[in-house]
């Protein structure tokens, strides 16, 4: 059997950056990437519209000056061709393809305690053998095909934004139909109207979307950013989200201002473009301030949307920001288009799909094409597609109850699971972050606790119950100080039939996040047990 270091499941951020590190350490390493390339959601991601809502100067690596300085980014937004250039530059760059095996996916994990190492089964049938196992699957790789009556029956193509196809696919002259309104959606709707003859929005529910105003980096800007990394990388750590945030008034309460004063902010943030809810301190800790800017997004949903009844079908009535906000190029404009349809299906219920289209409770809707932006089995889901099991033979999935409990420690590691690293995993800050920044920062942790085994002569680490218990019950503390568990969203599993899990995400900041993970090092790996030849210390 072969032996490595390290196995490490996915080629995207995650995975790239972590071989990088390991093999800087002198480690050897596999990686394992079910697609043909590199980059992860990138590299499935490429429906129509495809971009990301972090700014490209920070969607990135920050741990390279070199490669900070030779990249060059054109837009404020990258689009997905773009971000999966980077990443394949990336991979050449630092010579990762050698130890990268394509078309494999990795289908189960279990932790052989005699030999203390990993034996990790692939799909190609075959068994290797690892230290430690690091997960690089990143939390919205697991696609959410919905269970519709009647869907493989459909005669048209059926596409998912999540598992885009690699060819061209044109619209020109069809009847589309697309199913979800969430960022997928809402990015792919505008430039599918565009294309297609009759587009079909089914949407359950309304989206908070602001605009992005994407524009191109002028080259003098380009020029400030590249001499300035170690400001930016300080900025970018320093942040509550990994994301520097707009200096838009946001050291005050929403309540503190009066209510022309506080419209004259939210415009110059809507203006701006970009995320609205970093305009004061307090949007996603307190309703009533909350209030105020769904409020705002509501009024410019109603003066930019010409019809009232489709505006009012379009407009959201739940917290702001509980549902992941979403940034837009002419989204609500797109209802305004004579070649787009509006159907809620909370009010006319899809009741099957037929071989010519989706049947509602009150229409049927002929269609050449269905386009499923229906998201994802988030965060747990790419987890438990691997067969992970630790000591005794105990799954992970068995260990979180199949979701309904999560415990771990730091989100980064599990009681019961030695030598086992989740990459922005459960209860870290990952999908509320840039999640690049929260990548690096895991990805140099987990490389500088395995190089502190290493020079220790440790064999294992492995969290501890109580440490676990701690965390979970921190983690759940934080985030009821805020209103995200409040929202229903695909955070919770809310977008998964059956599915429910605790909020899954610290939620006290990347800044705060980081101290913890750096003091836990410092102080030995406080929460870990650390063995070496069968003793525990
Ligand atoms: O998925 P979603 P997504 N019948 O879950 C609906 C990241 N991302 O792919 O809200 C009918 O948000 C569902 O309805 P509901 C980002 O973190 C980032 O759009 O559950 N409808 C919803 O409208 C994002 O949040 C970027 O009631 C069904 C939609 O489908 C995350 O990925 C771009 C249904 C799914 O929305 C996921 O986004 C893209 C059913 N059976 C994605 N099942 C950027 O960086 C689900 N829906 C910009």
């Amino acid at each position: 059997m072969e032996q490595f270091d390290a196995i490490v499941v996915g080629a995207g951020f995650s995975g790239l950056y972590m071989l990088h590190k390991l093999r800087e350490q002198g480690m050897s390493a596999r990686v394992y990437e079910a697609g043909d390339n590199v980059g992860g959601v990138w590299y499935w991601n490429r429906y129509p519209g495809a971009k990301c809502d972090v700014e490209s100067i920070y969607y990135n690596y920050t741990f390279s000056d070199a490669l900070y300085k030779e990249w060059t980014w054109t837009t404020r937004y990258p689009d997905q061709p773009s971000i999966l250039r980077y990443l394949n530059h990336v991979a050449d760059r630092f010579d990762l393809r050698r130890d990268i095996q394509f078309r494999t996916r990795v289908t189960a994990a279990h932790y052989d305690e005699k030999t203390r190492a990993w034996q990790v089964k692939t799909d190609d049938g075959k068994t290797v053998a690892a230290r430690y196992f690091i997960s690089g699957v990143g939390c919205l790789s697991a696609a959410n095909r919905p269970d519709i009556k009647g869907l493989d029956s459909f005669r048209g193509e059926v596409f998912h934004t999540g598992t885009w196809p690699h060819r061209p696919v044109d619209f020109t002259g069809k009847r589309v139909g697309v199913i979800g309104t969430g960022s997928s959606g809402i990015q792919a709707i505008p430039v599918i109207a565009a294309q297609a003859d009759q587009l079909y929005v089914f949407q359950r529910t309304p989206q908070y979307s602001t605009p992005a105003a994407d524009r191109p980096y002028d080259a003098e800007h380009m020029r400030e950013v590249k001499e300035n990394l170690g400001e930016i990388r300080t900025r970018i750590r320093d942040s509550w989200s990994g994301v520097p945030r707009s200096p838009i008034a946001m050291d005050r309460s929403a309540l503190a201002e009066p209510p022309v004063q506080r419209r004259q902010t939210y415009e110059a943030a809507w203006q701006h473009g970009g995320w609205i809810h970093s305009s004061y301190n307090d949007l996603i800790t307190d309703a009533q301030a909350n209030e105020t800017v769904a409020q705002f997004v509501r009024d410019k949903i109603r003066s930019i949307v010409k019809d009232p009844q489709v505006a009012d079908k379009l407009t959201p009535d739940y917290l702001f920001g509980t549902k992941r906000p979403v940034i837009d190029t002419n989204y609500f404009q797109t209802y305004n288009r004579d070649n787009v349809t509006l159907v809620d299906i909370r009010q006319d219920p899809i009741t099957e799909i037929t071989p010519d289209g989706v049947r509602t409770a009150g229409t049927e809707y002929a269609l050449d094409a269905l386009v499923l932006a229906t998201g994802y089995d988030a965060i747990t889901g790419p987890l438990f597609r691997i067969d992970i099991r630790g000591k005794d033979g105990m799954s992970l999935q068995d260990k979180w109850a199949g979701g309904k409990e999560i415990h771990t420690y730091l989100g980064l590691a599990n009681a019961g699971f030695p030598n086992f690293f989740t990459i922005t995993g459960p209860q870290s800050p990952s999908v509320l972050s840039n999640m690049v920044c929260s990548i690096e920062q895991h990805v140099e942790w987990i490389a500088d606790c395995l190089c502190h085994l290493r020079d220790e002569g440790l064999d294992t680490i492995e969290a501890t119950v109580a440490a676990e218990q701690t965390w979970s019950r921190h983690c759940a503390e934080v985030a009821h100080t805020t209103l995200f568990p409040r929202g229903e969203s695909w955070y919770t599993g809310a977008n998964i039939p059956g599915k429910t899990m605790p909020f899954p995400i610290y939620v006290a900041g990347v800044n705060v996040y980081r101290g913890i993970c750096d003091k836990v090092a410092a102080n030995g790996y406080e929460g870990f047990a650390l063995t070496r030849s069968g003793t525990a210390r």
